[in-house]
């Protein structure tokens, strides 16, 4: 699979390479209408896989066109039954279930996670729509008791079409988080998958078209984010917008809501969470928890971990370990058995999260371990570990999206709790104590979405539980 996508194979049945490396609009598999193309890049070698064509405003039109088609009052979608929607979102789960390795050699070679996280994101998004596929027939109203010899009642309906932009960090996971509610919810769909990984979308399209869902329900228009994004947020049909990835790009889409048609919108962005070390804790797995809930798919988490917070009696010690462990992760080739880090996603990526670690050194703190790319191909960076971190440096303000771990001293749960809330941001924050008065005081002033208290429910590593939590916002 792997050599066809890279366009080694010789001869062969090419047909699904051809048929997905175009738009997918009212469930047939079409060119953009510029005819303009653009690279999607393997992450491991710079080299490009295949030309995908490239969406913009006049395809964005088209696939509205075909949702707002199929979301009209009296369409196969629109008049079937709720139980019925839910059993072609199951029958999709399926159908990825059936062809997981399939997808996840996509993902690992688009994104260069290693397969073995891709797996496990392709299983994780199958039970997303098997959960949402629950939900199709139970989404109720209520009765009111209003004054008056009067009945009220409420009814739900689905907001229309939906725009959907996504990120390259879970490209697969992204999706499902956004497809599964709004077609559980009746809602037709023009998804603009992130630019770096658009091939697991076109795959999961093929999907769409064989579990039987009625052409127009959902369109994958990939392409740029100032071209094919902007359409979608700006566009006048579209009712709803749901969007993850930068706080900067998040700022833009809801002003273009705002000037267009003050379309719903909602946003999932970046995240700088504390997680916080009491001395009380296990410090062997204090230290797993703190390395797996910032390296975890290469730091490239909105949730990750991102300040580590230690108390000052074994800040040196966990320092070490941590060192340890940073130094001992596996990098390199994503379908090799037993990588545990595969490269960044781009070039673009990688430049910025180099960037972030010399800003890190000329501020003074200091390097423990890492801190510079691995091999002299593709975007690997090798796991980096700083020490002395202060709050005002930019390594502890601003996101960096990479395997870079800032460890940072405190003294008492008061302070901790101001600091932690001394951020823009406001995603996710974890502690982890014995002691469960710390942790409850500590979750009830933590300002963010989702707080993990680690040791007490006796949970190893920081993503799942905040990418839920995304799930329900979204
Ligand atoms: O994000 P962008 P990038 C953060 C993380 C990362 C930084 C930049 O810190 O280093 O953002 O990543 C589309 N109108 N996160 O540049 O640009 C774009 O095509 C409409 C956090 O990849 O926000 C892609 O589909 N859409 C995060 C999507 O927005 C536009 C995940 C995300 O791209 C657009 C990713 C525009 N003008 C990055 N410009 C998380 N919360 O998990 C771009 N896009």
């Amino acid at each position: 699979e792997r050599a066809r996508w890279e366009g080694n194979e010789k001869g062969g049945d090419r047909k699904r390479e051809r048929m997905m490396a175009c738009l997918f609009i009212n469930n047939e598999f079409v060119d953009a209408v510029s005819g303009k193309t653009f690279p999607t890049i393997n992450p491991t070698n710079g080299k490009k896989i295949v030309d995908v064509a490239e969406g913009d405003k006049a395809d964005v039109d088209r696939a509205v066109a075909a949702a707002s088609a199929a979301f009209s009052p009296r369409s196969s979608w629109r008049t079937m039954n709720a139980s019925a929607r839910g059993k072609l979102i199951y029958k999709l789960a399926t159908l990825m279930e059936r062809d997981v390795e399939y997808l996840a050699n996509l993902e690992s070679l688009d994104n260069g996670k290693a397969y073995a996280d891709s797996l496990f994101d392709i299983n994780f998004s199958a039970d997303i729509f098997k959960y949402y596929a629950g939900w199709a027939d139970k989404i109720h109203g209520n009765t009111c008791p209003a004054d008056g010899p009067v009945l009220t009642m409420t009814r739900k309906e689905p907001v229309g079409v939906v725009g959907q932009i996504i990120p390259w960090n879970y490209p697969v996971l992204m999706l499902s988080w956004k497809w599964g509610p709004a077609l559980a919810a009746g809602c037709t769909i023009v998804l603009k998958p992130a630019e770096q990984t658009p091939l697991t979308a076109l795959y999961m399209a093929s999907l769409i078209k064989e579990a039987g869902f009625p052409a127009g329900v959902v369109n994958v228009v990939p392409g740029y984010g100032p071209t094919a994004g902007a359409a979608v947020a700006w566009h006048p049909q579209i009712r709803k917008v749901a969007f993850t990835g930068s706080t900067e790009v998040g700022r833009l889409i809801a002003e273009a809501a705002a000037k267009s048609n003050l379309k719903r919108i909602s946003l999932e962005l970046g995240g700088k969470s504390p997680l916080v070390v009491f001395s009380d804790a296990d410090l062997d797995e204090a230290v797993e928890i703190a390395h797996v809930g910032l390296f975890a798919n290469h730091g490239q988490s909105c949730c990750a971990g991102s300040r580590t917070f230690v108390q000052e009696d074994i800040y040196d010690s966990f320092v070490k370990k941590a060192v340890a462990k940073a130094q001992a992760r596996k990098v390199g080739d994503p379908f090799v058995e037993g990588t545990e880090q595969g490269p960044q996603v781009d070039d673009e990526i990688f430049n910025k999260v180099l960037g972030y670690i010399e800003s890190g050194k000329k501020e003074g703190a200091k390097l423990e371990c890492g801190g510079d790319r691995v091999g002299k191909e593709g975007y690997f960076i090798k796991p980096t570990v700083f020490s002395n971190v202060m709050d005002n440096m930019k390594i502890a303000r601003e996101e960096i999206f990479g395997p870079v771990q800032c460890i940072i001293k405190f003294k008492t749960l008061e302070e901790v709790i101001e600091r932690a809330n001394n951020t823009t941001y406001g995603l996710a924050a974890a502690i982890i104590t014995k002691d469960i008065d710390k942790a409850l005081t500590f979750a009830q002033s933590v300002q963010a979405g989702s707080v993990w208290l680690q040791d007490l429910l006796g949970a190893v590593g920081g993503c799942k539980g905040g990418n839920q939590a995304c799930t329900t916002t979204d």
